[in-house]
């Protein structure tokens, strides 16, 4: 197993339902990272050395998310020593605080907010941060996206040869 290079941690093990979503982003380009739940609110001490301790463990940008009040993914960032990128985590008993909380730091706090629940694109923004670095990375990312290109182009074909055979059936 290679050594994780990313950190995904949660504030709670309910939370896992969404956040595997980043996993299965870093799946996708075979990025080796780790999963942990830690918390905020009910493990404030094991927050701020995760996020402290980090970067000299290899890791190089943290994914958070949390529901709620949401402190997790801030001051993951407020103690760390590597980027973090923050997953709203929005149920369907929640408002939207857990947005607010995070889009809401004060300057000199340069959280990166992905949306609610949209853990999938901060795994590809992990991998689009990491590609900056790595070449390889950087042409596996671009011919990812020339996947989902074609996969528009298909559908647009289909859709201008009959279109009512494409409406979503429900
Ligand atoms: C937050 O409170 C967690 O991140 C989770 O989204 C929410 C509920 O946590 P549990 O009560 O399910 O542990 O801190």
């Amino acid at each position: 197993m290679s050594k994780p290079q990313i950190g995904i941690i949660m504030g709670s093990v309910s939370d896992l339902d969404v956040m595997q979503e980043a996993a299965a982003a870093l799946d996708v380009f075979n990025i080796a990272y780790e999963v942990r739940i830690i918390s905020a609110h009910r493990t404030p001490e094991e927050m701020r050395d995760y996020a402290k301790n980090a970067r000299k463990r290899g890791i190089k940008l943290i994914i958070a998310g949390a529901g709620g009040s949401a402190h997790l993914q801030g001051m993951s960032e407020v103690f760390g020593s590597v980027p973090v990128l923050a997953v709203p985590i929005k149920r369907d008993n929640h408002d939207h605080e857990a947005l607010w909380s995070n889009i809401k730091m004060p300057k000199g706090a340069p959280l990166a907010v992905y949306p609610e629940n949209g853990a999938y694109n901060a795994g590809l923004g992990a991998v689009q941060f990491l590609a900056l670095a790595d070449d390889k990375l950087h042409f596996k990312y671009e011919a990812y996206r020339e996947i989902l290109r074609k996969e528009v182009v298909e559908i647009d074909k289909a859709v201008q040869k009959d279109w009512r055979e494409q409406v979503p059936k429900s």
